[in-house]
């Protein structure tokens, strides 16, 4: 669990705050993850809202307190916590009902959830590529100064390497932007991982059994995204298509994946460009 040291953190007025507090933006796949999550525990959290459009998870405050830059982060009785699955884990520990991880797969949970964040910059590069198509770089070389030299640098007192392979992605979109190539071996990784967990669906309602998991929360919020970019799923990965049109029903997570519609008219207008341009997740990645 990634708990930061007293070290790690230069905003230290965080560390007086009482109850629990997320540090969050709507957008944000991690925090919308911990915000289900926080919603299916039925959890009062107080809410601090980071603008990841306007950079401001790359300003002082924010880098004192986690120098990762990353969202989201829980600060519970004045600890401050990364890594949202790192806080999942943890926030089951406190509150323990409804059981979000089932007793006996804590293993099995821990392993599908790193592999889960291990594709975080892939689906990033197809957010970035088919869902949010922003019209210039998303951060500019001041930002990334800034990126680089602010905030203790250091998680559990020991320099961290992470925010050297945020600048390299960032870095990266600004040359080139998000090429096929890329794209591809995104989709592919995720087209091998939603073909495993379809197997796992044979049979059972829920990814570990007939109950909703965390893990469930984590690829529902990523197969929400992908399905924003373009993925056919139903189409791939019949029990997962009819695994997410259940979950997307349940009010807590629809309430948390239903666009503003001036969000969705974006969404849906970059979509129709690329199709009628045939440069569409399924023309580029040959889904
Ligand atoms: N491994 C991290 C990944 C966190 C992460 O990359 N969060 C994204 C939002 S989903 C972020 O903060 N991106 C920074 C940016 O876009 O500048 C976690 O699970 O918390």
């Amino acid at each position: 669990m990634v708990k930061l040291a007293d070290s790690d953190i230069k905003t230290r007025d965080v560390l007086d705050w009482k109850g629990l507090h997320v540090f969050h933006f709507p957008f944000s796949s991690c925090s919308q993850k911990l915000r289900i999550f926080l919603a299916l525990k039925g959890v009062e959290w107080d809410s601090h809202l980071i603008d990841l459009m306007g950079n401001e998870n790359l300003q002082e405050y924010f880098l004192g307190i986690n120098p990762r830059g990353l969202l989201p982060v829980l600060v519970h009785d004045g600890d401050v916590h990364i890594e949202s699955n790192d806080i999942l884990t943890y926030l089951e520990s406190v509150y323990p009902e409804p059981r979000l991880i089932p007793e006996g797969s804590e293993n099995e949970v821990a392993a599908l959830l790193k592999h889960e964040d291990e594709l975080h910059l892939d689906l990033r590069a197809l957010s970035f590529r088919f869902v949010f198509n922003p019209p210039h770089a998303p951060k500019s070389a001041e930002d990334l100064e800034v990126y680089a030299n602010t905030g203790s640098g250091t998680v559990n007192g020991q320099k961290d390497g992470r925010v050297g392979v945020e600048i390299d992605f960032w870095e990266t979109i600004a040359s080139e932007g998000i090429t096929d190539e890329v794209a591809q071996a995104a989709a592919a990784k995720f087209r091998k991982i939603f073909g495993e967990l379809n197997d796992r669906l044979d049979g059972q309602e829920y990814l570990l059994g007939d109950s909703m998991s965390v893990l469930d929360i984590a690829w529902f919020i990523y197969a929400n995204r992908l399905t924003l970019a373009g993925y056919p799923i139903a189409k791939h990965h019949p029990k997962l298509g009819a695994w997410y049109a259940r979950i997307e029903e349940i009010p807590a997570i629809k309430k948390e994946i239903t666009l503003p519609p001036p969000v969705k008219e974006k969404f849906d207008a970059t979509r129709a460009q690329h199709v009628a341009e045939g440069v569409h997740l399924e023309a580029v990645a040959g889904l």
